[in-house]
């Protein structure tokens, strides 16, 4: 099986962005450690802190993003960071060619029950303004030059994108090298699965529970088949499952919060899951326009998501066209 640096040469990739995700694997291997070792390594539970979007920080969190920050900025390619877990970006070498935007620890709060997360990462070409802030991020997901993520699963896997199709990589344990299990990943066009959480059905715009209630009348409703749900709470587990079975999955706007009505993050959930998403043939949409179109704002704006096999994506669209002047009715 082939190691990542070969696979990545064989990809005629450039050199210094093969440096960047080298050293975003050594990062994996060292996050995989602590997460597989659990209770062991003595990094389970709570901080008493909250991060820059509010939410109840996990010694994990802290320590994945201090390990990332730490190695990344070690290399000399590195133009800076940014971090869910941060309120600002993190300056590296002034010439280095990337920035790197990252959530440490996708789907924390299953650290305590020992199930499924993951770090998502996205790399972007320094821009020529090199202005040292954090509008150097502030490019659409079209500009990616990688993008991928690390699940910390029965088995820790790295999957990423280069523009050149979805690669798939397992570490094994016995060498400590991720090697090669998957050339290029492809999801179904069409399924009979979707992800969403159904707690928020109430909170949603009226066509996207309209999309919903179809999919639960199976058989009986005018999708005329039945459709299974799953929904492991961590973006990166249910994209993971997404890009190896198909499958639709939402995270939709949410009445709830007027003026922050989006639970995921553009810059280290959305765009990178958009690339690799489409990359396998899929389709990946905020409900109002291509989530790769999007020109970002903020570092840490958030987004709507609807993700996964094509013709379901395109479905489920087909629900919310003409809706968006009802979305505050709700
Ligand atoms: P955490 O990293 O704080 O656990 O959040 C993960 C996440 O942002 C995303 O990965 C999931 O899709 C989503 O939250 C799940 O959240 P709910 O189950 O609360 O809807």
């Amino acid at each position: 099986m082939q190691r990542l640096i070969p696979t990545l040469r064989r990809d005629q990739v450039d050199e210094a962005l093969i440096s960047v995700i080298n050293t975003l694997q050594i990062c994996a291997k060292e996050i995989s450690f602590r997460v597989h070792q659990g209770e062991l390594a003595g990094v389970l539970g709570s901080t008493l802190d909250e991060n820059i979007q509010g939410e109840t920080q996990k010694h994990l969190d802290v320590l994945a993003n201090q390990l990332l920050k730490d190695i990344l900025l070690e290399c000399k390619h590195i133009r800076a960071v940014a971090s869910e877990e941060e309120e600002g970006i993190v300056s590296g070498f002034e010439d280095g060619k990337y920035l790197v935007a990252f959530d440490p620890l996708d789907g924390s709060s299953n650290i305590d029950i020992n199930s499924l997360v993951g770090t998502i990462f996205s790399v972007l070409p320094t821009p020529e303004s090199n202005s040292g802030k954090p509008d150097m991020f502030l490019q659409p997901g079209t500009q990616q030059t990688a993008a991928g993520y690390v699940l910390y699963g029965p088995s820790t896997m790295l999957v990423f994108t280069t523009g050149r199709g979805v690669r798939v990589f397992t570490l094994d344990q016995k060498v400590g090298e991720f090697l090669l299990t998957d050339t290029d990943v492809q999801i179904p066009r069409q399924t009979s699965e979707f992800a969403i959480n159904m707690s928020n059905h109430r909170h949603w715009q009226p066509a996207m529970r309209d999309y919903i209630d179809d999919l639960l009348l199976g058989t009986e409703g005018p999708r005329g088949r039945n459709f299974n749900m799953r929904w492991i709470a961590a973006m990166v587990a249910d994209v993971h499952r997404v890009l190896c079975r198909g499958g639709l999955f939402a995270y939709p706007w949410d009445a709830r919060k007027p003026n922050k009505p989006y639970k995921l993050r553009l810059m280290y959930e959305g765009n990178p899951m958009a690339w690799l998403v489409e990359q396998a043939g899929g389709m990946a949409h905020s409900g109002e326009q291509r989530i790769l179109d999007i020109e970002p704002t903020d570092i840490h704006q958030r987004v709507g998501v609807i993700l996964g096999s094509a013709d379901e994506v395109s479905t489920c669209l087909g629900y919310l066209e003409g809706s968006q002047s009802t979305k505050r009715n709700v």
